[in-house]
């Protein structure tokens, strides 16, 4: 297992690669050029900045989240082409500076959901919390304004070049279906996997989160039968999973160390956070421990060392304590804290292993 932990870049994150070095155990970045906008092709310039301040802190960029995917080539309009064109000269600059591993999702508007990024738990602590009956009746440009309404950070996956044209993608999508969304993705794959195989780069989708359609739009990234034939679309080492144990986790039916153990050599990295559900559908993030939230992360850690997990894994989400002021689910000290739980876990599994041989 190879730990890393996501950063925002230069001026846009209040965490420090400084600091970043400091938590046990942590190798590398997980970045992306969070500014250019989906569907445009990466400037080589930007690309070896990141690098080189990377360099300077010992850390390495083998990991990018998200190189995000444009909405013609979801809607499978004839525009995509072009869009994919691009994505492709991504992949290779990318594959220049040794980038392993690029994460995305396929998620239809929308990325990560959640209605309130500041919800209190008991200790006094805050999250980010999704009520399942105000997404149901929520008007989604409000959604979108109450997220996006953060004067200091643009949250990933909700840029506002991203959400101006929300009416008219909301109507472009009244018309594709589950099926629809699974050829445009097949399409996708179809095009970008040979040249990820050709650059040593594994494509990693991330699940859809929630993994269930909200606002009458289409989600397939959902379960695990769907992650089967997701795998199946393109057969290739090359086009694996991010497998985040929070985002399908909301689902109490997906048995996450199931999917591991089947999925193992399709699992270029790992989301590993807890997330406690409640009976109504809501649910809040929690510290990682497995007694704090819904989740057996212990069973998650335990099922990706039995499979001899050596990919990359970051800790996701954290919640906002200590008053540290960053971007929601994205400070530093939760994050840290939940490092150490993964790390307390693998190196006792690791220590029996060793002992049991002698
Ligand atoms: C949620 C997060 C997401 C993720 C993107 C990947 O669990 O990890 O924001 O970064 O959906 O494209
Ligand atoms: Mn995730």
């Amino acid at each position: 297992m190879k730990m890393v932990f996501r950063w925002f870049g230069e001026g846009n994150d209040s965490v420090s690669l400084q600091h970043i070095r400091q938590i046990p155990g942590v190798e590398g970045i997980v970045w992306a050029l969070h500014d250019i906008p989906a569907g445009e092709e990466w400037p080589m310039d930007r690309i070896l900045e990141v690098k080189k301040q990377a360099d300077a802190y010992g850390l390495h960029i083998d990991v990018v989240e998200s190189v995000n995917v444009h909405e013609d080539i979801k809607l499978g309009r004839p525009t995509r082409d072009a869009y994919i064109e691009n994505y492709k000269r991504t992949i290779e600059k990318l594959a220049k500076v040794g980038v392993k591993v690029i994460c995305y999702n396929f998620m239809p508007v929308f990325d990560w959901t959640r209605t309130n990024l500041y919800k209190e738990l008991e200790d006094g602590s805050t999250a980010l919390f999704y009520e399942h009956e105000k997404v149901q009746n929520i008007d989604p440009l409000e959604l979108v304004k109450m997220i996006t309404d953060n004067p200091k950070f643009t949250m990933p996956g909700w840029e506002p070049e991203r959400l101006k044209e929300l009416a008219s993608l909301f109507e472009a999508y009244q018309h594709v279906t589950e099926e629809d969304l699974w050829n445009h993705l097949q399409y996708f794959l179809e095009n970008i996997i040979p040249v990820a195989e050709a650059n040593g780069i594994k494509m990693a989708i991330h699940p859809d989160d929630p993994p269930w359609s909200i606002f009458g739009l289409p989600r397939i990234i959902t379960n695990r039968e769907n992650i089967r034939r997701f795998l199946n679309l393109v057969d290739s080492p090359y086009n694996g999973i991010t497998l985040c144990s929070g985002s399908l986790g909301v689902n109490l039916r997906n048995d996450i160390p199931a999917m591991i153990r089947e999925f193992a050599d399709r699992i270029p990295f790992a989301h590993i956070r807890n997330v406690k559900v409640y009976e109504n559908g809501n649910f809040v993030e929690t510290s990682h421990r497995t007694c704090d939230g819904s989740i057996d992360i212990y069973e998650i850690v335990k099922a990706y060392h039995e499979t001899g997990f050596t990919g990359y894994a970051r800790p996701d989400h954290g919640r906002h304590i200590w008053d540290e002021q960053c971007r929601p689910g994205y400070g530093l000290y939760d994050r840290a804290l939940g490092i150490m739980y993964l790390w307390g876990i693998w190196d006792s599994l690791e220590r029996r292993r060793k002992e049991e041989r002698l």
